[in-house]
């Protein structure tokens, strides 16, 4: 019999590339190779895609014979590319009109691309176009979940609980600049200003009044146009991960990520920075508050219409309450990383979490429903 042919797309034009690469090693030697041909489908950093150059004819895949010659991607851009790839053949640059035809020819692709062009729905988008089911999320699910203002919205018209915020929209701050400062004021200081769509925490400011507001909301516009501004939340930051099976989303044991020192929030450099941060794997919660955040992760996967794999982080507020942070459609996940850690601590270890997402995948393509 055949084996299924999964392509691992990775790289990418993202400030993510490197650890998108990383993540495409774990995940290429998790596969198991006994029931699947592989493809590792890197992208530069300049957008261009190669593959390992005899793999088009290994896989029996449309292009071969069409494929160019062995072309040198060791060249500024291109060298990561052999990152994830540890053999370190020679590798073959696509023609921009050979890239459906070899998404196309494979069974399933695992998209691993993070940021504006990945992770917001355009890959999904492609892969769609192309024919070719994939892992994860699709085009809706991935893009409402990079925009904050709508994942509230979902939740909020789904009755799940989300934080206070106010969205600055461009025209509202060119046009009514007070009025906006007014709605801010409402929330009470301080509060986060952020990029409304933006895949890393870059562009975020802890503004405590409102003399330093204006300079935020510039240097969040600076990365997207459209801004959203969170009133603080008091309380215990936990995160939960659901993952497609059979019957089904499940949710993982929840874990806690605890900022050290006098770092005020979970910011770029604590969330780079692995000394600055303290996880509880599982988090140290009651059985009561383990089985409520374990039904909200599935209901907030649910109410996106994510698939495969999403990790929804929360706020355990001081009263008790808990709140929808935001939900994560393409988490970190090499074997460290902690949506993989919930669910080791939950009895599911990495090959096993690899095998099932590509199993989820190729059985929606078998399916009506999708
Ligand atoms: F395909 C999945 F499973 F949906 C998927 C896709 C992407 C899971 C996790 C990721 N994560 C990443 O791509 C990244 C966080 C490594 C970005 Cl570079």
């Amino acid at each position: 019999a055949t084996k299924p042919r999964v392509a691992v797309v990775f790289g990418g034009r993202s400030s993510e590339h490197a650890i998108s690469c990383v993540t495409a090693g774990s995940v290429l030697s998790a596969i198991d190779r006994d029931k699947y041909d592989v493809l590792p489908l890197g992208i530069t950093q300049d957008g261009r895609w190669a593959v390992v150059a005899d793999a088009a004819e290994r896989l029996a895949i449309g292009t071969a014979g069409k494929l160019p010659d062995v072309t040198d991607v060791a060249e500024p851009g291109g060298s990561v590319v052999l990152a994830a790839d540890p053999t370190q053949r020679d590798l073959a640059v696509l023609h921009t009109g050979e890239v459906t035809d070899v998404l196309g020819a494979v069974d399933v692709v695992f998209p691993l691309l993070h940021g504006p062009y990945g992770e917001d729905g355009t890959i999904q988008g492609l892969l769609e176009l192309a024919g070719v089911p994939y892992v994860g999320s699709g085009v809706l699910a991935s893009a409402v979940s990079m925009d904050k203002e709508y994942m509230k919205r979902v939740f909020d018209g789904f009755g799940l609980p989300v934080g206070p915020y106010v969205t600055i929209r461009p025209r509202d701050w060119e046009r009514d600049p007070a009025a906006v400062r007014e709605s801010v004021e409402a929330l009470g200081f301080p509060v986060f200003v952020k990029p409304a769509r933006a895949g890393s925490s870059m562009g975020i400011t802890k503004v405590h009044d409102l003399d330093t507001l204006d300079e935020a909301i510039e240097t969040a516009r600076k990365h997207d146009p459209k801004v959203i501004v969170e009133g603080m939340l008091h309380g215990r930051e936990i995160e939960c991960g659901v993952l497609e099976g059979p019957d089904g989303p499940a949710a993982s044991l929840p874990a806690e990520i605890r900022v050290r020192g006098d770092h005020e929030f979970y910011d770029f450099e604590a969330k780079y920075l692995d000394d600055v941060t303290e996880t509880d794997v599982p988090a140290d919660l009651t059985e009561a508050e383990i089985a409520e955040v374990r039904r909200l992760a599935v209901a907030a996967f649910d109410a996106l219409s994510c698939e495969g794999i999403a990790r929804v982080d929360f706020f355990l507020l001081d009263d008790g309450r808990w709140v929808i942070n935001e939900v994560n459609t393409m988490p970190g996940f090499t074997p460290v990383s902690m949506y993989p850690q919930m669910w080791k601590a939950t009895g599911v270890e990495y090959p096993e979490l690899v095998d099932r997402l590509i199993g989820a995948a190729l059985a929606r393509s078998n399916s009506l429903l999708r």
